[in-house]
């Protein structure tokens, strides 16, 4: 899973991808500060299970703080889009193609309305960050448009034919862009076109498809940022109004707490709601920097918002949820001893023999049952899993 953090110039990007990766990169008040794309690992904030087992875990692809469990999703955090980059400006389609393989978007915006179109600083309430959505996804879809109209002819010569489907004809063109026949078919659903008539489809036809399909293959949340700034609550409202969910965020404020937690100087784990002071060697610039944490953004708004945005990608928009695939039921552990090793990510729906798959090919292949450590149930491979589940796949090959 690959979520690419995009945007247009000097909205705070960088700022959001350093905050939950840790990972020094240039920030500055200035458009196209980012030019090379950056990537990194970020974390998902969930409860752990270790505390309904009362076991201490030993995690490893994951990390766990005191039940909190924060599991690594990959990140890019892309240059700044301007309008008219499908065709070229500003950084033009290097911004897309660096989105090709994303699974789903952050869109950090300037929710105080002090970034101009072209990234500029400007006083905070002089832009409407409405604006900057509608234009997003204009060139989202004209980049979509044009991918595909390349081929058009060829795709419709194919249908006529009777070579190829739509639905495989689309595919075969876009699953380079992590698009998926299910999209595909869903998104054909929702258009009220009649896809058996797509020989007669004009251009806005083809225009409202990929629009729908967009918003299904590349599902987007909005980090409304800089809410440390004026103007940023009435725009926020303005935001809610377009039907994606928006998370409000200080991404600088994140980035302040969690670089302090690094250095030992309070203790904070991303999401929590305020942060406690450890030491007292702390200087007075670090002092007023967390006082602008606390003033401007968690006395007001309960939290930096940056966790919740990660949160809401994978809970709500991917639908996902977590399971622990262990090796022994009793101990909850692997085969090497160590307890609750791994959380997975699993889409919702998803059976046992699917989560199999997704640790091996091989396990998926020699399936034979699975058990629920909580009840020591046996489970057969249609069993759908429910989140925080922890699971034994029993297989013809011995172990997991
Ligand atoms: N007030 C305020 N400023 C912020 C916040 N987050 C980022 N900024 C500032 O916004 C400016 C741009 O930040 P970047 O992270 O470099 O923005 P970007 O979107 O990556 O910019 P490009 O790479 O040029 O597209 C910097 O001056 C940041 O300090 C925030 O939460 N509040
Ligand atoms: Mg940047």
């Amino acid at each position: 899973m690959l979520i690419g953090v995009i945007g247009k110039p000097n909205t705070g990007k960088s700022t959001f991808f350093s905050s939950v990766t840790l990972i020094p990169v240039s920030i500055q008040n200035r458009p196209f500060t980012t030019i090379k794309p950056n990537r990194g690992i970020g974390y998902l904030r969930t409860t752990c299970v270790c505390k309904d087992f009362n076991v201490q875990d030993d995690p490893i692809n994951s990390i766990c703080i005191s039940g909190v469990r924060l599991a690594p999703i990959e990140l890019i955090d892309c240059a700044g889009l301007v309008p008219g980059a499908w065709q070229g400006k500003g950084l033009g389609n290097m911004f897309l193609d660096e989105i090709r393989r994303a699974d789903a978007l952050i869109h950090v915006v300037d929710a105080a309305g002090a970034t101009d179109d072209n990234g500029r600083p400007c006083q905070p309430g002089t832009r409407n960050p409405v604006k900057d959505i509608e234009f997003l996804t204009y060139e989202i879809v004209m980049w979509l448009l044009q991918i595909v109209k390349k081929d058009w002819n060829t795709i419709l010569q194919r249908i006529k034919t009777k070579k190829e489907n739509l639905v495989d004809s689309l595919y075969n063109r876009l699953s380079g862009l992590a698009i998926r026949k299910t999209h595909i078919v869903q998104a054909l659903q929702k258009t009220r076109l009649e896809p058996e008539k797509v020989l007669d489809w004009n251009d806005d036809d083809l225009f409202n498809f990929l629009s729908i399909l967009q918003k299904i293959a590349k599902p987007m949340v909005i980090a409304a940022n800089k809410i440390d700034l004026p103007y940023a609550k009435d725009n926020i409202e303005r935001l809610q109004e377009l039907g994606y969910p928006v998370i409000p965020c200080s991404c600088e404020a994140e980035l302040i707490l969690r670089r302090a937690a690094k250095n030992e100087l309070i203790s904070y784990t991303p999401g929590d709601s305020g942060y406690t002071l450890l030491s007292s060697a702390i200087s007075e610039r670090q002092m007023q920097a967390l006082d602008f944490v606390n003033n401007k953004v968690l006395k007001i708004w309960g939290s930096t918002g940056v966790q919740e945005t990660m949160n809401q990608v994978f809970f709500k928009l991917l639908r996902m949820i977590t399971v622990y695939p262990v090796e022994n039921v009793e101990k909850l552990s692997d085969h090497k001893g160590q307890i609750l090793p791994d959380v997975y990510l699993v889409p919702s729906g998803s059976n046992a023999r699917q989560l199999a798959y997704l640790i091996h090919t091989e396990l998926g292949d020699s399936f034979i049952y699975a058990v629920d450590a909580r009840t020591k149930r046996r489970l057969g491979e249609d069993y759908v899993l429910n989140n925080r589940d922890v699971i034994k796949i029993v297989s013809a090959k011995g172990r997991v």
